[in-house]
């Protein structure tokens, strides 16, 4: 009795947490250069707890993310692209992990 009580329980804190509300954000991502870039920040944010879809649009320097709002935030997302080496809105990319990028993926380089 006691126990299918916990597994009810249990399976609804599963369902609540499944079903918690998506958002949506458009991210600028303006040092992004090339498919790398867009393949890092694509890979890097899918492994980010809560983000449900993540789409980067290299020509206009653009993320589309979606996310589940009661688990991860936008900041949580921009410091992770940041950690990545990429500026997102107004946070500043990590310095280290902007010199551990590809020569094609830094601002500096021209196409
Ligand atoms: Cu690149």
């Amino acid at each position: 009795m006691r126990s299918t009580f916990i597994i009810a329980a249990l399976l609804a804190f599963i369902i609540g947490c499944d079903s918690g509300e998506t958002a949506q954000a458009d991210i600028q991502l303006a040092t992004i250069q090339c498919g790398t870039c867009k393949k890092t920040i694509e890979k890097g944010l899918s492994d980010v707890k809560g983000v449900v879809k993540v789409e980067v649009d290299v020509e206009k320097k653009i993320g589309h993310v979606t996310y589940k709002a009661g688990v991860v935030d936008l900041a949580i997302i921009e410091k992770a692209i940041s950690a990545l080496g990429y500026d997102a809105n107004n946070t500043t990319a990590d310095p280290a992990a902007y010199e551990l990028l590809p020569g094609c993926c830094k601002v500096s380089v021209s196409h």
